[in-house]
């Protein structure tokens, strides 16, 4: 499916007409007209138009639809309250102008494995939910996975407030301007107590099944992740007039801290990241007083992150000091290593291993997901399907629509396996 036409994703012949068709009805909410990227942030118009659409798929299967206490949207086939459900889903928000698969790919399959199991007459004994996790990508506010966090008790409603976005404005004050009641944010055990098994598809972002040759697989573990701000102050002055050994230029500091933190990365066989900055007064011709950078950094084992994270701020700090430049640094989340539960993964593999011509590798990501933070609370699974390019958070993240069918079709056959027993 190439994300910048939709003309381009035919209801293939034995592929799958309802997800085609979410597919294309999904496709413009929040798409930028000229970056061609999504813009999909949390609780902003074009969320809530996918939000909206959440609960149309919903309602048209005649699932039972809920809004939980954190505003994570759910549709159920089956009691809610019977526990030991089997629950899928994935998220609807989006990075400044991101691909078209990140989250939704996981969403939509869902509603098109749920129609695949009922053109099956599959007999489910498990009731079946499909979630929608609000805010998974933190673009507004600064912190990832939003939803399931506050659901798994990771964040409270003291600390949501003091989440903001550039205008100033906090999460509980922007839910409530959505129309939401703020005040009952809080972690959701009862609900937890009820959820057998979580399964998120997810579109790969990188190339491992490209390369292998196969078109779905199945998640190990994610590696440890996080982000941590960069203050460096120095003094503002006149770009002109200001003489080079007279300056506090807190932008060379945070250049030579970009530098770093690649060395330092290459060095650990880690990633790091500096994506986002600020700077005041952020005029042309005036040196700064302020360069605000955020690092986002993630390697494959705890010692190898504290390694990297460590060697920049000490490179940094180095800097700093031989520039006149103060330097905060500030730990803003973290996600320490998740695996996934072994008895579920084996437990897909062998669903997917009888019931498919699939193969499926098992793979590890450098990608957070809302399935790692509800790790810690109940067995969770995640399927990623190909992505010939591996590029993603990018308007030119995707995949194929036979790849994309295959992940339905194994996606309900894990939920069938799942939910039958
Ligand atoms: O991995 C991330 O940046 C986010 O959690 N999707
Ligand atoms: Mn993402
Ligand atoms: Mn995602
Ligand atoms: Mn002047």
């Amino acid at each position: 499916l190439e994300a910048s036409s939709p003309a381009a994703a035919p209801a293939a012949a034995g592929g799958h007409p309802s997800f085609h068709e979410m597919w294309r009805d999904l496709l413009p909410i929040g798409r930028h007209p000229e970056s061609r990227g999504y813009r999909r942030f949390a609780w902003t118009g074009a969320d809530l138009d996918c939000r909206a659409w959440f609960k149309d798929q919903a309602e048209a299967r005649g699932l039972t639809y809920e809004v939980d206490r954190n505003g994570n949207q759910w549709a159920w086939l089956g009691d809610p309250a019977a526990g030991d459900a089997v629950v899928t889903g994935s998220h609807l928000d989006s990075v400044p102008d991101g691909g078209a698969f990140d989250g939704p790919l996981g969403v939509v399959s869902s509603f098109a494995a749920l129609d695949e199991l009922r053109s099956r007459g599959a007999d489910l004994a498990r009731p079946l939910a499909i979630v929608n996790f609000g805010d998974e990508e933190g673009a507004r506010f600064g912190l990832a996975c939003v939803g399931s966090r506050l659901t798994a008790g990771q964040l409270t409603l003291d600390n949501a407030h003091k989440l903001t976005d550039g205008d100033g404005v906090s999460l509980p004050r922007a839910m409530e301007a959505a129309g939401y009641d703020p005040d009952t944010i809080g972690a959701d055990p009862e609900r937890l107590d009820r959820i057998g098994a979580f399964v998120e598809l997810h579109v790969e972002q990188g190339r491992a099944l490209d390369l292998s040759g196969d078109r779905v697989g199945i998640a190990s573990a994610i590696w440890p992740h996080g982000r941590w701000r960069f203050d460096f102050r120095g003094e503002a002055n006149h770009a002109g007039t200001t003489r080079l050994v007279d300056r506090r230029d807190p932008m060379l500091t945070y250049a030579e801290t970009v530098l770093a933190a690649r060395r330092e990365a290459e060095l650990a066989g880690a990633v790091a990241t500096f994506g986002k900055i600020a700077v005041e007064p952020n005029g042309v011709n005036a040196i700064p007083s302020l360069v605000r950078g955020w690092l986002d950094s993630r390697a494959e084992d705890q010692t190898s992150l504290d390694t990297v994270v460590g060697g920049i701020e000490k490179a940094a700090r180095g800097y700093a000091d031989a520039h006149g430049i103060e330097l905060d640094v500030v730990r803003e989340s973290f996600t320490p290593v998740v695996e996934f539960d072994h008895a579920l993964r084996d437990e897909l593999g062998r669903i997917l291993g009888k019931d498919t011509d699939l193969t499926v590798p098992v793979l590890g990501t450098g990608a957070g997901h809302d399935a790692g933070i509800l790790s810690g609370r109940i067995p969770t699974a995640m399927l990623f399907v190909r992505n010939p390019t591996g590029v993603s958070h990018s308007p030119a993240e995707s995949a194929a629509e036979d790849d994309c069918v295959a992940g339905v079709l194994a996606l309900a056959d894990v939920l069938e396996g799942l939910a039958s027993r």
